[in-house]
């Protein structure tokens, strides 16, 4: 298996110290194919550096291959899923997040849909980036469908506890997510927490980032990687990326800062 990608992203946060991934749900429900390829456009423009893809009800794979194929035709960027369901994995993108949900309370999200998938990324030939996937307060539809006991707020040796955890079993990202849409993030003393009591592995962070505010304050708190989805639905083609832009300046002056300290 080649982790040429994950190297990258790697050597980018290292050089950059923090990067943006733009969350594209490939739900026909939610989202056109045109609109992801326009969104895909002033992503890369307002300068994102991945494009992610999935969502928890984005369940067809012929759809999801469209939709790839569109992102890829607008912009040079990587372009990983972000696995819904084994319906999710696409021989069209560049890797997948290979995601266990490490605190759900079904073992079919932690290992089950995990063995089945495994044997769809093979056939897909795609690189496996494997992602230790974490549900805070309040986990929204994510929470629901993958029956969670999201990891509270006020309790940061929890979500320590679970972080450690997929540090130590060898995972290559924890990502952090408070939910789709959610009006809460992930609170920045929970990244603080886990950053100096040993998690080392990079964080990536989802969940109700809507401002360049509270971006930077998640990169300044350790994280590595932000996600949007919900603001760049709302924003992104409305206001030609230009709020977006804005956003990704405060995470990369972020990330310099932190390098530099
Ligand atoms: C969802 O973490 C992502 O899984 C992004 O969340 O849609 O709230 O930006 P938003």
């Amino acid at each position: 298996m080649n982790g040429k990608l994950y190297a990258s992203i790697l050597n980018k946060i290292e050089k950059e110290g923090a990067l943006h991934a733009c969350l594209i749900d490939p739900d026909e429900f939610k989202q056109s194919i045109e609109n992801a390829g326009r969104m895909a456009a002033l992503a890369d423009q307002a300068g994102t550096d991945l494009f992610f893809v999935g969502g928890s009800t984005a369940f067809d794979q012929i759809y999801i291959n469209k939709t790839i194929l569109e992102i890829k035709k607008n912009s040079n960027k990587p372009v990983i899923i972000f696995p819904g369901s084994i319906s999710a994995v696409s021989k069209e993108a560049d890797a997948i997040l290979f995601m266990s949900i490490l605190n759900s309370t079904n073992p079919n999200f932690i290992t089950g849909s995990q063995a089945i998938g495994a044997l769809a990324v093979k056939r897909a030939n795609i690189e496996a980036i494997s992602t230790a996937y974490l549900v805070l307060q309040p986990g929204c539809t994510a929470a629901w469908i993958s029956d969670v006991k999201p990891l509270p707020r006020d309790k940061p040796e929890l979500t320590l506890a679970y972080s450690l955890a997929a540090q130590y079993l060898g995972f290559k990202f924890i990502y952090l997510e408070a939910g789709s849409g959610s009006n809460l993030s992930v609170p920045k003393e929970i990244i603080t927490f886990i950053k100096n009591n040993g998690v080392q592995i990079p964080i990536i962070i989802g969940g109700g980032i809507n401002t360049p505010k509270e971006a930077k304050e998640k990169i300044s708190a350790g994280a590595s990687i932000i996600v949007q989805g919900t603001f760049l639905e709302k924003n992104l083609i409305k206001d030609g990326g230009k709020s977006l832009k804005t956003i990704i300046e405060a995470i990369k002056k972020a990330g310099k800062e932190k390098i530099e300290s």
